[in-house]
């Protein structure tokens, strides 16, 4: 009898041991935290330089305008420079610059700002706007430039070259810059024996989570030039963790040129038309008002935003406001 009982209790141990088998199975992998990113890099505008005629003065169409200019960032400047000279064929108007005060681009757009004597007058404002649609310019190209000649009085002209060209050089810069998306992706982590349930972002190094939602991808873009550690924590099904780091420089390099501004603002709201809904004696002039609303800035810096005003496909005018910080604005534009 007594040996029978044993036999038994080894029976029991047995299963026990077989029970303690998957426990051992059951070592817990931990998972492998991994960071990737990507960016669109910053094209700055570099310079900008034309010549061309053939374009009908907006005096008499049968008369011509012609033009000539450069406007540039010299190496290392974060201030544009540069000459204008313009001349309306109908009127004599001559106008020639005393400064190149901004100039911005994006693509193939270029505007630029500065002071001009008009007929040997000093200290008008001028504002040119072109697009280098390719070569030749002839027939592709676009200029256009607008002069405050005061009391009011705004000159205009513009059109597609007749003849001439206009050339815009871009450069990007091969770091990522400030107020530059950048997409951080921890879709190459893994966990070897589950899956990850959490993903946690620290884009600063600080120690403090940015972002602790449960995202693979997302995009941060930084104000302020530097060196920063981001930091990724991924969390298993079973509840462990693994953290990977990297070190990311960003550049001010874009800063001041003017860089492209689409990314970087967003416009939910509608445009108005006034101006339009009366009838006008052929001859009247007739002055129409157009309203961008809710034009948002998403980045925290001060960026430029220019809304143009199209009849028929013919730019007939632009203006160009300051966003501040995260600022909305309803930008308005006029033409006659
Ligand atoms: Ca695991
Ligand atoms: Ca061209
Ligand atoms: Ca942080």
């Amino acid at each position: 009898m007594k040996k029978l009982s044993v036999v038994v209790i080894s029976v029991i141990l047995s299963i026990a041991g077989a029970a303690l088998v998957p426990a051992v199975s059951a070592q817990i992998w931990e998972p492998n935290a991994k960071i990737t990113y990507s960016y669109e890099p910053l094209s700055t505008i570099e310079k900008v330089t034309g010549g061309g005629c053939k374009i009908p003065s907006p005096m008499n169409p049968d008369e011509q305008v012609t033009f000539g200019f450069v406007a540039q960032y010299k190496d290392g400047e974060t201030e544009p420079s540069g000459n204008l000279q313009f001349n309306d064929h109908a009127t004599g108007m001559k106008v020639h610059s005393e400064s190149i005060d901004t100039l911005i681009g994006s693509g193939n757009n270029a505007i630029f700002t500065g002071t001009a004597k008009v007929n040997g007058k000093s200290r008008y404002n001028f504002t040119v706007y072109v697009e280098d649609n390719g070569e030749p310019g002839k027939d592709n190209d676009t200029f256009a430039i607008s002069i405050n000649l005061g009391e009011g009085f705004e000159y205009h002209a513009n059109g597609t070259l007749g003849g001439g060209n206009i050339q815009i050089h871009n450069s990007s810069v091969e770091t990522p810059t400030t107020n530059l998306p950048i997409v951080f992706d921890a879709s190459e982590s893994y966990d070897p024996d589950g899956t990850i349930v959490a993903y946690r972002w620290d884009f600063d190094g600080d120690g403090i989570w940015d972002i602790e939602e449960n995202v693979v991808t997302i995009t941060h873009s930084y104000p302020e030039s530097g060196y920063y550690t981001v930091i990724l924590e991924v969390e298993d099904d079973a509840g462990v963790t693994n953290v990977t780091t990297i070190t990311i420089t960003v550049c001010g390099c874009g800063e001041g040129k003017g860089e492209g501004i689409s990314g970087n603002v967003t416009w939910n709201g509608e445009h108005t038309f006034e101006g339009l809904e009366s009838k006008k004696i052929i001859g009247d002039p007739l002055i129409i008002t157009a309203t961008a609303h809710e034009i948002k800035n998403n980045v925290n810096a001060s960026i430029n935003v220019t809304i143009e005003l199209y009849v028929d496909g013919f730019l007939l005018n632009w203006a160009t406001e300051t966003l501040g910080p995260y600022e909305q604005k309803d930008i308005p534009v006029s033409a006659t």
